[in-house]
């Protein structure tokens, strides 16, 4: 079953967010670590059918088992089934999904990660809405720790001019914060299908098909600056090449069946899901890569559900086409985090130190009157917790107001600098 996050209103005519499938799915697991593999690319181009592949390998629970089950010809006629995916010559999905099931996984330093699956409408085609286009992407992209990118033939410069608003953003999260080591965005791996021009398939082939297409876009200033806030914006990005599933894609009844794809899709498919599924950058062993935070502050459950409510304000807002805006509101989520953290650590100290002061004080032997002492004590400490808290959130609100305004200053400082620049 799948979930709505993002969905079109037909009597508004726009896209809206659902935040309470999302809060309620992730509702059990709010302090566990989460990862979220997400898809975006063309209409009608195979996203749902990649995705449900990737859900397979989930089920699966490791590479191993994913390979055994591909190799194994017992299998030949399984199916695979999670988001719709079906032969039709109109759009299939409709905004953003979720899947209903998430899967975890044991990160061996950072222990359990919820792994969660979303797959998004086709944007970018003729007839698709450019605001709209943009408005998916950059929630799909900005929400995922893996975000995969299906293009269909070849790769060409346009499919990096796509990425121009993230590679703005990107570059503005580095020049505003010049001393810090940051990573705005995570995996992004491009996915060319019906891949048909050479015989050279996979990671190794599409990622020099990537750094090639990277190369003929820096032959202009603008181009190489696009191509350097690229690489600099995203932590990994690779791009894999795959041939056409083969013929079977016509039989009324194909569902994924292995038997009838072609070998070459069959043996991409078992080099690109397993890395798309497993952080290769660090030691977890077998753990999807798990969500960061610009500062590459490891991600909750309830981190996320923060961060889409964030992105829902930026786009109501009608500002998520605005790099500003982004930066604006992600500087207000991690200012606000990082005041609670260190809010929430002298909570802990100054709780211990009164009970400490409480044991420690000599008082008369009355056993029956402790019990209540103790509970009065701890109520009267829990009501000066959160007065404090409001306290802060009031001043965190009044900082929110100024940070807006130093960011339009910034902003037109940058303006300036270029109107100048130019002259
Ligand atoms: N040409 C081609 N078709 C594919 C491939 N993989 C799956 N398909 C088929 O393409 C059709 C559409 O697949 P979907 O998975 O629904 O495509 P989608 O990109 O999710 O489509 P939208 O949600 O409408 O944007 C189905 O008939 C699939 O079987 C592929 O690699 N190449
Ligand atoms: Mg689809």
């Amino acid at each position: 079953m799948v979930l709505d996050l993002v969905s079109h209103n037909e009597e508004e005519g726009k896209i809206e967010f659902h935040l309470d499938a999302l809060s309620e799915l992730l509702e059990p697991h709010k302090e566990k670590l989460i990862s979220v593999i997400s898809i975006s690319g063309a209409f009608r181009t195979g996203k749902s059918f990649l995705q449900n592949w990737v859900l397979k390998y989930l089920e699966c629970g490791s590479a191993e088992s994913f390979s055994e089950f591909l190799q194994n010809e017992e299998n030949a006629e399984e199916t695979v089934s999670g988001f719709k995916s079906i032969r039709t010559r109109e759009p299939v999905t409709d905004g953003i999904d979720i899947f209903s099931e998430i899967f975890e996984f044991e990160h061996s330093v950072h222990g359990a990660v919820v792994v969660v699956v979303l797959d998004t409408q086709g944007i970018f085609s003729m007839n698709s809405d450019y605001s709209e286009s943009v408005a998916i992407f950059a929630i799909s992209l900005l929400l995922s720790s893996m975000q995969l990118y299906n293009i269909r033939g070849n790769m060409t410069r346009n499919d990096l001019e796509h990425l121009r608003l993230f590679a703005s953003f990107g570059k503005m999260i580095m020049e505003m914060n010049p001393t810090a080591e940051l990573t705005p965005f995570q995996h992004l791996a491009f996915v060319i299908r019906d891949w048909d021009l050479d015989d050279e398939l996979g990671l190794e082939a599409g990622t020099n098909i990537l750094l090639q297409t990277m190369q003929d876009c820096s032959d202009s200033e603008e181009g190489a600056e696009l191509v350097q806030s690229i690489k600099t914006s995203f932590k990994k990005l690779i791009c894999s090449t795959m041939r056409h599933p083969g013929s079977c894609l016509r039989d009324e009844d194909f569902e994924g069946q292995l038997g009838r794809m072609d070998d070459e899709f069959r043996t991409t498919l078992e080099e690109l899901i397993p890395y798309v599924c497993n952080d290769s950058t660090d030691d977890s062993g077998s753990c999807p890569v798990i969500k960061t935070d610009p500062m590459e502050n490891n991600m909750t459950c309830d981190d996320f559900i923060e961060q889409v409510n964030m992105l829902k304000e930026v786009f109501e807002s009608g500002q998520i086409e605005s790099p500003e805006s982004l930066y604006s509101a992600y500087s207000k989520v991690s200012h606000g985090k990082a005041k609670m953290d260190e809010f929430d650590d002298k909570v802990k100290c100054y709780q211990k130190e009164t009970w400490n002061i409480y044991d420690s004080a000599p008082k008369l032997e009355a056993s029956e009157m402790e019990e209540e002492l103790r509970k009065n004590l701890s109520e009267r400490m829990e009501e000066d917790i959160e007065n404090q808290r409001s306290e802060n959130l009031n001043r965190e609100a009044l900082f929110d107001k100024t940070w807006q305004a130093r960011c339009a200053c910034f902003v037109a400082t940058c303006a300036c600098c270029t109107a100048c620049a130019c002259k």
